[in-house]
């Protein structure tokens, strides 16, 4: 079994619906099994600030299915929620994203998938989420509960579970 980290996030339509559906037919869609959820936070628009905060949460999943096609995965999971890659602007606004952070200590760089994700180390939405569930995880040589301490936190506010 591998262990894939994967981000959510999204900022159009009720997110932490799509969420908690989203989560359930990734696992399906790659045999895999939910090892952990982080909560769900309330972050700022990064990239493009003239958008409304974002939702965003990680989780970590066990599977057999190789990095690619559980890419195709996510990307099968995105337009099942209203993704529509062809409409949106980089940064834009969106229904749901599913990024692969990482998986098992794969290092890969080709044009249409790149593990770890490159911006990863920049972004507050992603590790602050992942350092809830992960802390101890090596991504990159890097502990992830120490990369959190080098980017900005300012705005990430966790939500009460909605259950
Ligand atoms: N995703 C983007 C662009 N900007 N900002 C936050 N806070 N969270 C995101 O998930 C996000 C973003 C494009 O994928
Ligand atoms: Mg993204
Ligand atoms: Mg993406």
């Amino acid at each position: 079994m591998a262990s894939a980290l994967v981000a959510l996030g999204g900022n159009v339509g009720d997110v932490r619906a799509t969420f908690r559906r989203a989560i359930p037919e990734i696992c399906a869609r790659a045999s895999a099994a939910l090892v952990a959820r982080s909560s769900d936070y309330i972050t700022p628009p990064w990239g493009e600030e003239r958008q409304p905060p974002f939702i965003n949460a990680c989780i970590e999943i066990a599977t057999t299915m190789p990095p690619r096609p559980l890419l195709g995965v996510l990307h099968a999971v995105e337009r099942i929620f209203g993704r529509d890659r062809a409409q949106e602007t980089r940064w834009g606004p969106r229904t749901l994203d599913l990024d692969l952070i990482a998986y098992d200590d794969v290092a890969l760089d080709t044009p249409d998938l790149t593990l770890p994700h490159p911006r990863l180390f920049e972004r507050g939405f992603v590790l602050v989420p992942l350092s809830e569930i992960v802390p101890a995880r090596r991504i990159a040589g890097r502990r992830v509960d120490e990369a959190v301490l080098a980017v900005s936190r300012d705005g990430i506010r966790p939500l009460p579970s909605a259950e």
